[in-house]
């Protein structure tokens, strides 16, 4: 494959850009190799520099469900682009977003707009610390909720679970207040609340955690959670910046039954542009600034191109709601079901886990349904694996520990070609050990 002028990119951007991405996980670091340069995009396909075609399952991590450059929300944008760019004053789009949001999702009764995932779940976090004038959260160990400093903490050691930085740049008392558990486990949850009575403002947690690979939560654990985080006073948030409108319309919200206090949102809603939300009950978001006292701000949130974008996307999605996310659900159970025969004819374990169009190939014996789990994957055989179907022109989600997505432009034959491709990969990766 000709990958020359990414290359000559990638020596570029590396001298302006650190390590050469404006995110970490786009360097492929933890597969190998250099990542391709991408120049345009369109249905299921990325188009690099160099003119290779890629079946694409990233869909830029989750916006693309209906696949890339949709002609409706193509056009969308194109008439909004004429009115100007961005105004930094209210305009009818931001309350038809919010209108439609709210209208569609029960347990949306007011949101704010926002500007990326880690916004939204910085936004509600301070929200539940100001309603309740605690300082302490609850996190899950193998959730992402964005680089917020409070989210970018890691189990401590000890049984008490406070947290400690996962970055270098982030305090430790801050990070004390950040306490660590491991995912499907309601008994971590209530000892901690237990151990740390009216000091809890709240649990944020991925109902359906997609940033350790996708994992699926037992039955009753989200509503042991609820109930729990009910009896406690703790508001109990969850982040949907993934799996909303991705699951099904309605998100894990939908799927479950569990309703939380506040959601975040993020990628669908945006269409492709930046774009981020929290929201819920409205005896919460009536505190925040300007109608109350907890300050929150942006200068680009709500922007106009940005909420046509995501209208438009979003409106889409609630006129073929059945047909597309049954297509969605077909398409993946298919592509998950021929990579497990694929492994399992090369001797490989690997472990499949997917709700709808999210999925994660796992390369362990599983099940793999906690960080702990999900650890024990063999990486080194997940990196080879990747390189072997980038190379074949199928573009996976560069990590061991993060989720696939399909999109309701891949075709049969699209799926057909990455089993067949996968069937070559796994041949590779057995005779590399
Ligand atoms: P952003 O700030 O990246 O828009 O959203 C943060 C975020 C919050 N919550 C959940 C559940 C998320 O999945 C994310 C971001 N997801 C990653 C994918 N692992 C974005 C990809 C990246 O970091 O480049």
């Amino acid at each position: 494959m000709n990958t020359t002028k990414s290359r000559e990119l990638l020596q570029r951007a590396v001298q302006r850009i650190p390590g050469g991405v404006n995110s970490p996980v786009r360097a492929f670091r933890s597969v190998g190799g250099d990542p391709p340069f991408i120049a345009r995009a369109d249905g299921a396909y990325l188009y690099d520099e160099d003119g290779n075609r890629f079946i694409d399952y990233v869909g830029s991590w989750g916006p693309m469900i209906l696949g890339h450059n949709h002609p409706e929300v193509r056009e969308a944008l194109a008439r909004a682009l004429g009115n100007g760019t961005s105004f930094g004053a209210p305009t009818r789009l931001e309350v038809e977003m919010a209108e439609f949001l709210c209208d569609r999702l029960p347990h949306l009764e007011m949101v704010r707009m926002v500007n990326s995932g880690t916004e939204a779940t910085m936004s509600a976090i301070r929200v539940a610390r100001g309603a309740t004038g605690r300082d302490k959260i609850v996190k899950v160990a193998c959730c992402y909720h964005g680089h917020g400093d409070s989210l970018l903490v890691e189990a401590g050691s000890g049984a008490l679970t406070f947290g400690t930085p996962s970055s270098p740049g982030v305090p430790k008392g801050l990070a004390a207040d950040t306490l660590v558990i491991p995912y499907n486990d309601a008994a971590a949850l209530e000892r901690v609340l237990d151990a740390n009575e009216d000091q809890v403002a709240c649990f944020i947690v991925e109902p359906l955690p997609g940033n350790v690979g996708t994992l699926l939560p037992k039955p009753g654990y989200l509503e042991a959670v609820r109930k729990l985080t009910r009896k406690h006073g703790v508001v109990l948030i969850f982040d949907e910046v993934m799996s909303g409108f991705r699951v099904a319309f309605g998100g894990m919200v939908e799927i479950s039954g569990v309703v939380p206090d506040l959601v975040t949102y993020g990628k669908i809603i945006g269409g492709g542009l930046p774009v981020g939300a929290y929201g819920g009950r409205r005896e919460l978001m009536k505190r925040v600034s300007p109608s109350g006292p907890i300050y929150q701000a942006g200068t680009l949130s709500g922007n106009p191109l940005a909420m046509t974008a995501g209208l438009s996307l979003l409106k889409i999605l609630d006129r073929d709601r059945g047909a597309i996310y049954l297509r969605l659900d077909a398409l993946t159970a298919k592509l998950g079901a021929g990579v497990k025969a694929a492994a399992e004819a090369a001797g490989v374990p690997l472990t499949v886990n997917r709700q709808g169009s999210m999925f994660t190939a796992f390369f362990a014996q599983g099940p793999v349904d906690d960080d702990a789990s999900a650890r024990t994957c063999d990486t080194a055989r997940f990196g080879t694996y990747f390189r072997a179907m980038l190379e074949q022109g199928v573009y996976l989600a560069p990590s061991q520990f993060e989720t696939g997505f399909m999109s309701a432009a891949h075709s049969e034959a699209d799926v057909e070609a990455t089993i067949q491709a996968a069937k070559r990969a796994f041949k590779k990766v057995k005779s590399e050990k």
